[in-house]
């Protein structure tokens, strides 16, 4: 893997391991989610989202997604409840998506694919920064959702309207006044477990909330997700679809659920 990770042939979740030897460890992600073998917790929290639109601050085409970032530097978007003790802030959210509408998700629930997952990623306040928290066990805290087909949904215009101005990698440009809690959908009821980034570096610092609810997507947003490229302006065009990481191994794991 002597050109850096990527998604293609040559670069993909089967060669990280030669580079990140962590992708093998005992609690990667993501995971296939097997309802009738995940535990409903009592004791897990409601999940409490604070998030201040005004915090966000730009978009990025990064060269294996596409993130949107906020401003980090005080408690005024944060998640707390849930599996999580204390305060985690909002640094920024970004989805995984296939070529097509069978594949797309990190995720799966009783092996079901969704063409999308949207990952929303916050660090741990009893550490200084996102760069301190990303190594620790308790670091980091990510809410996936997933993205099912339908109806257009009216609350991803803004972003993939912005998705023409960073087309290519390392092109990025002002996002602002965007409330990210309109994106949640309306129950949210969870499954956790403990796993890791779901790309290089694949630490494993992440206490994963994945949602039961997906949110829906139509096929003309979809094609907006994939008109992005891989490659930087000038170079060969490689459209941004297939950016998943496939299901990792439970290794023992316990899955709960806060739900019955
Ligand atoms: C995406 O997924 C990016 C990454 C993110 C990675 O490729 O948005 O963000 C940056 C800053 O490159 O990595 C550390 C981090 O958030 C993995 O995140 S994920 O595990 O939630 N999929
Ligand atoms: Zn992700």
């Amino acid at each position: 893997m002597s050109h850096g990770w990527g998604y293609g042939a040559s670069n993909g979740p089967d060669r990280w391991a030669e580079d990140y030897p962590i992708a093998n460890g005992p609690r990667q992600s993501p995971i296939n989610i097997v309802s009738k073998e995940t535990q409903y917790d009592p004791s897990l929290k409601r999940l409490k989202l604070q998030y201040d639109p005004s915090n966000a601050k730009g978009i990025l085409n990064n060269g294996h997604s596409f993130q949107v970032d906020f401003v980090d530097d005080t408690d005024s978007s944060t998640l707390t409840g849930g599996p999580i003790s204390g305060t985690y802030r909002l640094k920024q959210f970004h989805f995984h998506w296939g070529a097509s509408d069978e594949r797309g998700s990190e995720h799966t629930v009783n092996g079901v694919r969704f063409p999308c997952e949207l990952h929303l990623v916050h660090w741990n306040t009893k550490y200084p920064s996102f760069g301190e928290a990303a190594d620790k066990p308790d670091g980091l805290a990510v809410i996936g959702i997933f993205l099912k087909i339908g109806a257009a949904n009216p609350r991803l215009q803004k972003v993939l309207d912005a998705l023409d101005s960073i087309k290519t990698k390392g092109k990025q440009t002002t996002f602002s006044n965007f409330d990210a809690k309109t994106l949640l959908p309306f129950s949210l009821d969870y499954w956790t477990y403990d796993g890791s980034l779901t790309t290089p570096p694949l630490l494993e610092s992440v206490t994963w909330i994945v949602l039961r609810e997906p949110i829906s997507v139509s096929p003309a947003q979809m094609a907006k997700f994939r008109s992005l490229l891989f490659n930087g302006e000038g170079e060969a065009a490689c459209c941004m679809v297939d950016n998943f990481r496939p299901p990792q191994l439970l290794k023992g794991r316990k899955v709960r659920a806060s739900f019955k």
